[in-house]
């Protein structure tokens, strides 16, 4: 736990079954045990929740003398269902009909311990295809935490054991942990064998127009809710909480008059906002104390959430019951007794008016 200059350390003897406690100085937690962060320690003297930046920052390319070439069934991508990152990844795997060339793996929902020899709690794998639905034994490294990829790819690794991974059965390593780029390459690297490569999210004529809207979607909104969820001080919440229905209340303005952000066509930009408002009145509205006004109040933003869900191959991106788990579970300097709410079950295939607006 990190608390200003000076953070609490607990380290346990997994021989003796003992555990020691230290107050050290942050600097030298930092310097000593980064091995081990997670996002709950992403934390300013401010008290404000500052996200780090990703690490492997590696581009597949279409390019054959490129160190990461397209090849079907050369990479493998590790997602949780829970994390928005991560799922938006997943979401271009579908729907550019990649699901035939690039594998993929969810982990468990609750994050558990990764080691016996630190407190790092994170993501782990299955140990069957039974033990939790949706989530798997990983086929390809037979590692049992994400943070053993890291480890696999990295001996000196020392930032947070994230997901989305994408890696390299060929070179054993990630290739990108950063889903920003990784929806990137998948939208269009791989045309020769997707499945949908005429579905272009990112095309060269809205390019600038997504660039503008994706950053203060990202700032306002994506981010934006963590901001207010892992603010340890009133004022960084409040200001957190303006800025972000500042930014839903500029979304919805925009979606009374177009069907998508950037007009008649689906967009990265539409992609990325409905991971965050997928997850928004299940979870963000409660855990994350986002409660001014829910999705399903603002008429065009709860309908759009509706459409984006419904183009085919999105639904099976979302597996509520792995995100409430998740949030609800993981958290527990937010939840502390880890109860899941049990509302409000909102159902997005039910019909929305979005097609008023197609010509
Ligand atoms: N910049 C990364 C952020 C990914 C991220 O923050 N993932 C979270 C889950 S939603 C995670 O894996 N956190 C693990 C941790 O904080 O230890 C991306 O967009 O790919």
């Amino acid at each position: 736990m990190i608390v200003d200059e000076f953070c609490f350390y607990k380290q346990s003897n997994p021989n003796t079954n003992t555990e020691a406690h230290f107050w050290i100085p942050t600097a030298l937690f930092q310097a000593q045990y980064t091995m081990a962060r997670s996002a709950l320690d992403e934390m300013s003297a401010t008290g404000a929740f500052e996200r780090t930046a990703s690490t492997f920052r590696n581009i597949i390319s279409r390019d054959p003398g490129s160190r990461f070439p397209v090849e079907s069934g050369r990479y493998h991508l590790y997602i949780s269902y829970a994390c928005p990152w991560a799922s938006r990844c997943l979401a271009y795997l579908k729907i550019k009909g990649l699901d035939q060339a690039i594998d993929f793996t969810s982990v468990k929902p609750i994050w558990e311990r990764t080691k016996d020899s630190d407190e790092h709690m994170g993501w782990v794998f299955a140990s069957s295809g039974t033990e939790e639905p949706g989530a798997e034994p990983d086929p390809v490294n037979g590692a049992k935490s994400i943070r053993e990829l890291y480890e696999i790819a990295s001996t000196n690794y020392s930032g947070k054991y994230t997901v989305p991974v994408l890696w390299d059965k060929k070179l054993k390593t990630v290739v990108n942990n950063e889903s920003a780029e990784i929806i990137r390459m998948f939208n269009s690297e791989f045309n020769d064998i997707a499945g949908n490569a005429a579905l272009d999210l990112y095309p060269p004529h809205l390019q600038s127009q997504i660039n503008e809207i994706n950053e203060w979607i990202y700032d306002g909104i994506n981010n934006g809710v963590y901001r207010c969820g892992f603010a340890k001080k009133q004022e960084p919440y409040d200001e957190a909480v303006q800025k972000l229905y500042q930014a839903l209340n500029k979304c919805e303005e925009i979606l009374s008059k177009q069907r998508y952000l950037c007009g008649d066509q689906v967009t990265e930009a539409d992609i990325r906002l409905f991971v965050t408002l997928i997850r928004f009145d299940e979870v963000y509205a409660v855990h994350f104390k986002c409660n001014k006004k829910l999705l399903r109040e603002y008429p065009n933003l709860f309908n759009y959430t509706k459409d984006i869900f419904q183009i085919p191959g999105m639904s099976s991106t979302v597996n509520m019951e792995h995100i409430k788990k998740h949030y609800y579970g993981s958290h527990p300097t937010i939840n502390p007794f880890g109860i899941i709410p049990q509302g409000p079950n909102i159902d997005y295939s039910s019909p929305h008016d979005r097609d008023k607006f197609s010509k």
